[in-house]
């Protein structure tokens, strides 16, 4: 069968290669230029383990090709749309890119096509895109085309490894169109998987994503407390998690990444009403960055610096550990958060573009530290060397990187009221 990719990103050129390797013709479809011809020319845009190795393989045995030219991609048995559907200013839903992406599959579709949509969507999204298509086609759904919302489920740095062992979940519009899909998967889907309907399947993926971040709000909210009991939270929670059905998530300066953020927001977009808890824990890790500000002009006070003489060394931008991803990183909201009251805000990431290019550059006559991201670089740090090249020694941990504060600092860290 003759598969076209629509939108190469994080999850559509992985996905492509995937097919690509399991000996399916794939066209992936990109209307990035750039990214056409970076791709073609054995290159990945992503970054991500295997990813170029695999690229090339795919590419030498004839069985991918990148194009922005819709005409390639007429006439194919399944369409596998991975475009980004983010949040507007308002935080509903934009999806402006999924319909433009489901329009060009109605233009190049042939009777019998298999439609997927990869891309996490608001309940009920899929159907109205079988609407869509059959206004634009004529043609009617589950009867002469088929239609399923396959949500992806993997993790940026684990994604090979995740699309073929993580289990997988399968929406259609009819039985049949479910059936078709899970054929397609088995492909090299190792894990298990089921099939329900359309919107079932929406409500899962945003359920799996909302779950998380209700949680971490909940620790979130959990360190809070511990500052006005004075207790450390990291101790509570772990002592709370011995309990055999106790699992509490770990507190921190912010929740980013391309999902957690924005997940439950569609979530409820397609609703009437609500009961308000799932927008309170987003309202709750929103502020994070603001409650690492607090934290760290309270120590300020400690040691009478006025902040707007302060020099401050940002560690970590990436919004999560080990990763050199950006998008919505806690860390640059703390950034703008303090950068106008303070005199000077730097920043170093070992996988990011910071300010600076070493840790020690950063951190020389800077006045405190502030730790954004859980890389694993950080954790063994000599903070009492680091100290040495600091005007005045502030530390503060948002990613609970330190346990046991170092000499000489005044130490602050979300969640560490013991001080
Ligand atoms: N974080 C905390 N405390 C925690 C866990 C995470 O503060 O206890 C923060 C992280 O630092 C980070 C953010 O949350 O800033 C998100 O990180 P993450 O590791 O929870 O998730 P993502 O965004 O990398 O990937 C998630 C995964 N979903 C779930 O674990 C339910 C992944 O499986 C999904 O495929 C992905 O979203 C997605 O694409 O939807």
């Amino acid at each position: 069968a003759e598969i076209a990719v629509i939108g190469l990103g994080y999850i559509g050129l992985p996905t492509a290669i995937m097919f690509a390797n399991s000996g399916f013709n794939v066209t992936g479809y990109e209307i990035r230029r750039e990214v056409v011809e970076k791709l073609n020319s054995g290159n990945a845009h992503i970054v991500e383990p295997e990813i170029n190795e695999l690229l090339l393989k795919a590419l030498k045995n004839g069985k991918l090709r990148a194009t922005s030219n819709p005409e390639d991609i007429k006439n194919k048995d399944i369409y596998i749309i991975c475009v980004q559907t983010p949040l507007k200013e308002d935080k509903t839903p934009n999806l402006e890119y999924l319909e433009s992406a489901v329009k060009t599959v109605a233009k190049s579709m042939k009777k019998g096509s298999l439609v997927i949509i990869e891309s996490t969507v608001p309940p009920l999204t899929t159907v109205r895109m079988a609407e869509l298509i059959e206004s634009l086609t004529g043609f009617k759904a589950g009867k002469d085309f088929y239609m399923v919302h396959a949500p992806e489920r993997v993790m940026p740095g684990r994604i090979f490894k995740e699309l073929v062992y993580n289990s997988r979940i399968l929406g259609g519009i009819t039985k049949e169109s479910a059936d078709l899909a899970e054929i397609l998967y088995r492909a090299f889907v190792k894990g298990q998987i089921f099939k329900t309907d359309s919107t079932t399947s929406e409500m899962v993926k945003l359920m799996e994503n909302t779950f998380r971040d209700v949680n971490i709000a909940l620790a979130n909210e959990f360190a809070f407390l511990a500052h006005q009991y004075k207790i450390n939270i990291f101790e509570a929670i772990e002592l709370a998690n011995t309990h055999p059905r106790v699992k509490i998530h770990i507190p921190g300066i912010g929740v980013g990444g391309h999902c957690l953020p924005k997940d439950p927001y569609l979530l409820l977009s397609s609703a009437k009403e609500d009961f308000g808890l799932i927008k309170k824990a987003r309202e709750i890790n929103e502020s994070m960055p603001l409650m690492a500000k607090d934290l760290l002009f309270e120590a300020f006070k400690m040691i009478n610096l006025p902040p707007e003489e302060a020099v401050v060394t940002v560690l970590g931008l990436a919004y999560k550990g080990n990763s050199d991803d950006t998008r919505n990183s806690p860390a640059y909201v703390f950034i703008e958060v303090i950068q106008d009251d303070v005199k000077e805000v730097r920043s170093y990431d070992p996988y990011v573009n910071g300010t600076h290019k070493t840790l020690e550059e950063a951190v020389k006559d800077s006045d405190a530290i502030v730790i954004a991201t859980d890389h694993s670089q950080f954790t063994g740090l000599n903070w009492e060397e680091l100290g040495k090249l600091m005007r005045n020694k502030i530390i503060v941990d948002g990613r609970h990187i330190i346990d046991k504060p170092p000499k000489g600092f005044i130490f602050r860290g979300i969640g560490r009221g013991e001080y």
